[in-house]
């Protein structure tokens, strides 16, 4: 869009002077920095789940939970080696937890989403309150929010962890903490924010202390069901099937300031037609089969396969089966930012 302009030997002679003090042309980069559309480094991917899973379980044989602080597999962009990121402004990693082990409390300023991907009888606490874990739950860590994860049942735990750590170094707005001990104590009964927050109702005269929804587990089978009903009976998006961001009840907005949250119904046999979003995404197939075509690659997908669509690729999905698609991004940024598109 903005040519560059010629190079002479003068001003490659200027250059070099002031390369001395830190400074450079703008006119020499202006083209790499200000540009049509979107060209993410990121390059789109998929992770088939027997692959991590099989990786993920010898890791559990070199190391425990309490060393490791947390046991996790990040998934880096092949793009983007080195800098624990899937996305520009998001991380994911698959974390195990075996039966016995406990993963010690601490709080940091990211914020975490957990998508329970195998195994029952863990839990989680946020704030002194523990909820136990199943398949399909999406559970939020809000920023701050001490936490610890142990699991007293009989079978391995793994869930899928998304956190906004690149866009929190971008920032440059990271601090963390140990907690003194290493299991916070329980301080409210299991599950009572679901209680209070997560039956359309709301405490009288509630003001939100945070940004973060105060329910922070959505259990799968509630989901579930809203979805295939709609998808029986509903409209069906020719791009998205039936997709449904999770929500803040206190706000009405994103359940998570900085990471939207989406679940989404294919029913057997769509055939999406493509699109482009700004908001580079993270998807976590929960149910079913299918593919998706990320600008011209193919993608084949089975049950609990992760793989990421960047920024502004056409992308569109198929399915062979009923299919249901958990997917992240950094939607609520950019639209808190008046910055997120859309092309269709
Ligand atoms: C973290 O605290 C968890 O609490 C998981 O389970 C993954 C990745 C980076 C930084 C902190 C957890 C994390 C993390």
């Amino acid at each position: 869009m903005f040519a560059q302009p010629q190079t002479t030997d003068e001003r490659q002679a200027f250059y070099r002077q002031i390369d001395r003090h830190h400074l450079t042309p703008l006119w020499e980069v202006l083209g790499d920095l200000v540009i049509p559309q979107p060209n993410s480094p990121c390059v789109p991917a998929l992770w088939q789940y027997a692959t991590l899973r099989e990786h993920l379980l010898k890791s559990g044989e070199l190391i425990t939970a309490k060393e490791a602080e947390r046991r996790v597999l990040i998934l880096e962009n092949p793009a983007l080696r080195g800098q624990s990121c899937l996305t520009n402004t998001l991380y994911c990693g698959l974390q195990l937890i075996l039966p016995g082990e406990t993963a010690p409390t601490h709080r940091h300023t990211q914020s975490a989403l957990r998508f329970v991907v195998e195994g029952e009888g863990a839990y989680t606490a946020v704030d002194g309150e523990r909820v136990t874990m199943h398949p399909g739950d999406f559970i939020i860590t809000p920023s701050w929010a001490w936490h610890d994860h142990g699991n007293p049942g009989a079978v391995p735990v793994i869930w899928m962890d998304g956190l906004d750590i690149p866009l929190i170094r971008t920032l440059d707005a990271g601090f963390a903490e140990r907690y003194p001990d290493e299991i916070q104590p329980a301080t409210k009964p299991d599950g009572e924010s679901s209680q209070r927050f997560g039956m359309n109702m709301l405490p009288v005269n509630y003001t939100a202390a945070s940004r973060t929804s105060p329910i922070f587990c959505y259990p799968y089978e509630r989901s579930r069901n809203a979805l295939e009903k709609l998808a029986r009976s509903g409209a069906i998006d020719p791009v998205d099937g039936v997709k449904m961001q999770y929500t803040n009840p206190a706000t009405g907005g994103f359940a998570m300031p900085t990471i939207g949250t989406f679940i989404q119904w294919l029913p057997r046999g769509f055939r999406g037609e493509s699109a482009r979003v700004t908001d580079g995404t993270i998807v976590h197939v929960v149910e079913g089969s299918g593919r998706s075509v990320i600008a011209d690659q193919s993608f084949q997908w089975n049950a609990k396969d992760i793989f990421v669509v960047p920024s502004w690729a056409p992308c569109r999905h198929e399915s062979d089966t009923d299919a249901v698609l958990f997917s992240f991004s950094d939607r609520p940024v950019q639209q808190a930012l008046g910055l997120w598109r859309r092309d269709q």
